[in-house]
């Protein structure tokens, strides 16, 4: 895009914002003060490195679609995102999974991992100025083939899994230490019935049990902090999750942990986006699992729709952005998954733009006023201000490519690394 257009359309936008009271300015500095937490899994389908290969398998979530050239190592995995942060504007995060180990081609069994299995990814963050955040691995393990971990009816089990939940624990809280920078642990697990079951309280007292012993150890909040995410069901899981949201709800609560809101885990009429208000008010923090479900828990690759507009506007209204982290989880395998991250990650920062570009201030007032009228008027005229001559900018500004131009260079790493992976 030709920069003097961007420049000319970025004042005309100024302009009209301005008449809002809009100080475009410095929306796009507090932008440039969010940093997003992408998920290392849209860049190898949720594979990750314990052994050669290995696909996603259980747990209820489903990587679908086969398109060429996905990362086979860490190497590549490092390669493709440093490839997706560079059409990315802004300073972001990344976020690895327990799966995701450096184990030098040694197995390394997930209630044996150490913070030493992820120095090389640590090391990696401080070369290219990024933070981490961490996930445990609760699925694609013969320990969770009969559905359940943390909830098992088999305290052997059980233990596994909480030696690998502490064991992830201290390893955020090493990636925070060394990167100075508070790295959030997440805890999904995929336990659930596929059919109706004799027993709801028993697995949910055994999660309840089995999540006080992870989390018993205190570890300084500045440089670590631990979330839970619930969800409604799975695949195999259809009628009864152990973790529902009520049941992580009320433990996040009560313990005083961050509590993760994944947009694909609620029935489809209820948005993520009103439960953030509500849950703020009494958990320490959130996560954001910033999602697109289709029909179901699909992950697709977010788009700017309504949705995603609703959660970015409800994280910039509340105006506590320092206790929300959001993060991405969409996995799309059929389309090139370095364009995935971006088109993802830009939709995300655009939505956020469009929130950071409302004279909220305005909207409230008249709301307080009672003046229904001019806040649906007002909400409509937004929705076709120039956001985008005003995002085209920050792209330029942030040296990164604006409009369409960042799909050429993808293509170009398409032609020039992934498709030799492919047939390599
Ligand atoms: C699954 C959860 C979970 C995973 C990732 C890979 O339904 O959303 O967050 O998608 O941990
Ligand atoms: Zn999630």
């Amino acid at each position: 895009m030709d920069e003097n257009h961007i420049k000319a359309a970025y004042e005309l936008a100024k302009d009209a914002y301005g008449a809002y009271g809009v100080d475009v300015e410095a929306a796009i500095a507090r932008l440039s003060q969010i940093p997003i937490s992408i998920h290392c899994w849209q860049g190898d389908d949720v594979g990750g490195f314990e052994t050669a290969g290995a696909a996603l398998s259980c747990g209820g979530i489903q990587s679908t679609g086969n398109y060429p050239g996905k990362a086979r190592t860490i190497e590549e995995l490092r390669q493709d995102f440093e490839k997706a942060l560079s059409l990315i504007p802004g300073r972001h995060r990344f976020a690895l999974h327990g799966s995701y180990l450096d184990n030098g081609g040694v197995f390394v069994d997930r209630d044996q991992i150490e913070p030493r299995h992820f120095q090389s990814w640590i090391d990696w963050a401080k070369h290219i100025g990024i933070g981490l955040d961490f996930n445990s691995t609760f699925f694609s393990h013969p320990k969770a083939a009969d559905g359940f971990t943390l909830s098992h009816p088999d305290p052997a089990i059980r233990e596994f899994w909480i030696a690998h939940a502490i064991a992830c624990r201290k390893i955020g809280a090493e990636m925070g230490r060394q990167l100075g920078s508070t790295t959030v642990t997440n805890i999904w697990i995929p336990d659930g019935y596929k059919d109706i079951p004799a027993d709801r309280l028993g697995p949910r007292q055994r999660l309840l049990e089995s999540l006080d012993k992870i989390l018993a150890e205190r570890i300084d909040p500045k440089i670590h902090l631990d979330a839970v995410e619930g969800k409604l069901f799975g695949i195999g899981a259809e009628s009864y999750t152990v973790g529902s949201h009520e049941f992580y709800l009320g433990y996040a609560v009560s313990r005083q942990v961050l509590l993760t809101l994944d947009a694909g885990h609620f029935h489809p009429t209820e948005s993520m986006a009103d439960k953030i208000s509500a849950t703020l008010l009494f958990c320490p923090g959130l996560m954001l699992h910033v999602s697109r479900p289709v029909r179901w828990d699909s992950d697709h690759v977010i788009v700017l729709d309504d949705e995603l507009q609703a959660i970015a506007r409800e994280i910039v209204r509340s105006g506590q952005l320092e206790k929300i982290h959001i993060g991405l989880d969409f996995f799309d395998a059929s389309i090139n998954r370095v364009a995935a991250w971006v088109i993802g990650t830009r939709n995300i920062l655009k939505a956020l733009l469009i929130a950071l570009l409302e004279p909220t201030h305005k909207l409230k007032e008249v709301e307080r006023q009672f003046d229904y009228t001019q806040r649906l008027a007002m909400l409509e005229e937004l929705k076709t201000l120039p956001w985008a001559a005003v995002w085209d900018y920050y792209c330029l500004q942030k040296g990164v490519p604006a409009g369409m131009d960042w799909f050429g260079e993808v293509k170009c790493y398409e032609a020039g690394v992934l498709a030799k992976r492919a047939s390599a």
